[in-house]
């Protein structure tokens, strides 16, 4: 059986107690009857390495486990989710922290270390050692961004969606609602950056993987979303989907599409009745050579919707200033290779309240500093209001194990 690697293992161990990740595989293979003994949607146990004896099974979280207690040596996870085996009762963090795959099909087998105490079934790894969000904070700010405020209150929210394909809206304040039960992983790309149906609510775009269809999920003002509408098919033609918020100056929301075969940058005008208009040549070709795309509002102080881009080959960041439906000449935002330590580039408008838009990143598996290293960690790049940004700053660790943030 598959251990799932938790990620940043060396911080969590310091912050969070983890001392290893289970054993695996070793000892003898329990008999083939001992893996079929356990009921499919069961997590099962053996007190002997090999599978015989009296089996432990349960399809429920265990905070102690009493006679089975400090027993486990051969385990299955016959479920559906992931089984965390904790060495600490009340699946205290103290202690070590193992993760099995689910692996409902019943045909994997793994050794414990028969120091198990506690266990929890839960959709996504990450759950085992963590909220199943992130913590997100941000402050009011003086006026209204245009986007990145999905309930209206000011404040800059992020949508998060996990790896079991559940949609989660982190208002600002460190907590978060699901807004999306599941089904959210068939898309493979969530754009949200302003108002498209005209109601003065802020709106998702959603790609569908499968078929290439682009829907737009009109924003209910509360963090959830409500019914969606078909935009139009073909889009995964495109390399890169990007909610631009208003570059034709018409209060609309417009979007930007970067084309596969042709690393052309189309504007995708927003309509009165919510659709799309005749799309626009923005850039005439290289635009597959960025790999970041952020509409991330106006960033340079002149009213305009404005693109942050980070070019693949240098990892420097460049500002594209919007003008009446075009893109100005692009000015450097953001030299030096730090920039290529970060995976994902987030504008949710004004971060800190001071009026200006920010940027927020989390970091891919190479990121060093002394707040925080390896993958997930956040860091908020405050706007100056004439395009510049300060230095990152690390503002939490655990954005990570997560499949998207918006
Ligand atoms: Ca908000
Ligand atoms: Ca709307
Ligand atoms: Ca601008
Ligand atoms: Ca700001």
């Amino acid at each position: 059986m598959r251990v799932s690697p938790l990620r940043r293992l060396a911080t969590l161990a310091t912050t969070l107690g983890l001392t290893s990740l289970g054993l695996l595989g070793a000892g003898a293979a329990p008999a083939q009857a001992a893996i079929k003994d356990c009921p499919a949607g069961y997590f099962c146990a053996w007190k002997t390495d090999n599978g015989t004896g009296t089996m432990f099974k349960t399809n429920t979280d265990k905070a102690t486990l009493g006679a089975w207690d400090n027993t486990f040596r051969s385990v299955v996870n016959h479920t559906s989710k992931f089984a965390c085996l904790y060495d600490d009762p009340k699946h205290g963090p103290a202690g070590s922290v193992s993760v099995w795959d689910p692996d409902p099909k019943g045909t994997e087998w793994g050794h414990s270390g028969g120091t198990v105490s506690s266990l929890r079934l839960v959709p996504t790894s990450r759950e085992c050692v963590l909220p199943v969000y992130p913590r997100w904070y941000s402050s009011v700010a003086p006026r209204a961004a245009g986007f990145g405020d999905l309930d209206a209150d000011r404040r800059a929210d992020v949508l998060v969606r996990d790896k079991a394909g559940r949609l989660w809206f982190l208002p600002g304040d460190t907590t978060g609602k699901l807004v999306g039960t599941g089904g959210w992983n068939a898309f493979d790309s969530l754009v949200r950056h302003g108002d498209f149906t005209g109601d003065g609510r802020e709106d998702v775009l959603a790609r569908e993987a499968s078929t290439g269809k682009l829907w737009l999920y009109s924003g209910t003002g509360t963090g959830s979303l409500g019914a969606r509408k078909l935009l139009g098919g073909g889009w995964n033609a495109m390399s890169r989907i990007v909610g631009a918020g208003d570059l034709t100056g018409d209060g609309r929301a417009d979007v930007l599409a970067v084309e596969k075969s042709t690393g052309k940058l189309w504007l995708y005008p927003g309509t009165a009745t919510g659709g799309l208009g005749v799309r626009k040549l923005l850039g005439s070709g290289g635009w597959n050579g960025i790999n970041a795309l952020v509409g991330a509002g106006d960033m340079n102080g002149d009213g305009r919707a404005d693109l942050i881009a980070r070019e693949a080959s240098t990892g420097k960041l460049w500002l594209y200033p919007g003008k009446a439906g075009s893109l100005g000449p692009r000015v450097l935002s953001g030299s030096g290779s730090g920039w290529k330590l970060m995976d994902t580039f987030l504008g949710v408008g004004d971060v800190n309240g001071d009026g200006r838009a920010d940027l927020v990143t989390t970091t891919t598996s190479d990121f060093v500093s002394p707040e925080c290293r390896g993958v997930g960690c956040q860091l908020v790049h405050t706007g100056r209001g004439n395009g510049a940004l300060e230095p990152g700053v690390v503002v939490d660790t655990d954005w990570w194990d997560l499949n998207g943030l918006f």
